[in-house]
């Protein structure tokens, strides 16, 4: 088990740099001229800085630990496995954002998550922007730019700052769910609802305490998996919509700086429906 600790640990220090190193090359990029192209709806973007940064990243880790597995993005969307093992493996964000990329706007994210017979090893997503480094690694605490994360305290949903995402489903019904956990939550009445853009980034804010819960439908396991090890780490609760444990393949996400706090907000969404990530777990080896 010391073996493998340290080993995990050098493991997280290839991925702080690799973060630096990718957020660099998406923070020099988001000053060129983008192209732009959509995926799954019209609104789904990806640009050619996705996969060009997260080729680098992929190919890079590969070299450096040749047996362990990765799942990233837009490998993933050319029909890559999408399937977690017990191996080692790497989950990668290259761009979170990529709306925000495209626009400029200043919440962009690299995002790489680490785990071991399924369980979450550590978590580094670094905001391209303003260089903020934000890590974890199980039993060893959560940074920010290497100073403590503590989550916020706040058990009172009155005093909640609530943050969530708008997935890439744009048809009335969807809408109408997504409009409907709003009008619930404001009329709790919470503080405030902020949308960033950048769901790595919204799950930092819940670990260093600046918001009170998270939640959204329709993400991908990329997008949590290195959050879920820093809000954790930081004493926080990310879980289910559901109220179940956190399942990365779920597409559905509630996190909080306390578990009151997360399952109370899990109580209040009706839940907008996504296919799930491994749809064909189970089907191999
Ligand atoms: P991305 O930029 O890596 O695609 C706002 O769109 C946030 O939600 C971003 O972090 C975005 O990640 C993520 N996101 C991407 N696809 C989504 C989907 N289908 N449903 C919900 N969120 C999604
Ligand atoms: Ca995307
Ligand atoms: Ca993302
Ligand atoms: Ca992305």
């Amino acid at each position: 088990a010391g073996e493998d600790d340290r080993c995990w640990a050098d493991c997280m220090d290839v991925a702080v740099r690799m973060a630096r190193r990718a957020g660099q090359v998406v923070q020099e990029a988001v000053k060129q001229e983008k192209r732009v192209s959509s995926k799954s709806t019209p609104t789904d973007l990806v640009t050619e800085a996705d996969q060009q940064v997260e080729d680098l990243i992929i190919s890079t880790l590969r070299e450096k630990f040749p047996s362990h597995r990765f799942i990233g993005e837009e490998s993933s969307a050319e029909g890559e496995e999408c399937i977690l093992t017990d191996s080692p493996t790497w989950i990668i964000d290259p761009i979170d954002g990529t709306c925000n990329f495209v626009h400029s706007f200043p919440m962009v994210a690299v995002s790489i998550g680490f785990a071991v017979k399924k369980e979450l090893e550590f978590g580094v997503i670094y905001h391209c922007f303003d260089g903020t480094l934000y890590t974890a690694r199980r039993g060893h605490g959560a940074f920010c730019n290497g100073v403590r994360l503590q989550v916020s305290k706040e058990k009172d949903i009155s005093k909640a700052l609530i943050l969530t995402e708008i997935g890439a489903k744009r048809d009335p019904a969807t809408l109408d769910i997504f409009l409907g956990n709003m009008k619930k939550l404001l009329s709790a009445p919470v503080h405030g609802v902020r949308i960033i853009g950048s769901s790595t980034l919204a799950l930092c804010h819940i670990a260093t305490g600046a918001a009170e819960a998270y939640y959204q439908f329709g993400l991908h396991c990329w997008d949590i998996a290195a959050a879920a090890v820093i809000i954790r780490e930081a004493g926080g609760c990310v879980i289910d919509t559901t109220g179940a444990p956190l399942d990365l393949m779920s597409r559905r996400v509630v996190a909080a700086g306390s578990r009151e706090m997360a399952e109370y907000v899990a109580r209040q969404l009706q839940p907008i429906s996504y296919e799930r990530d491994d749809h064909d777990q189970g089907t191999r080896p």
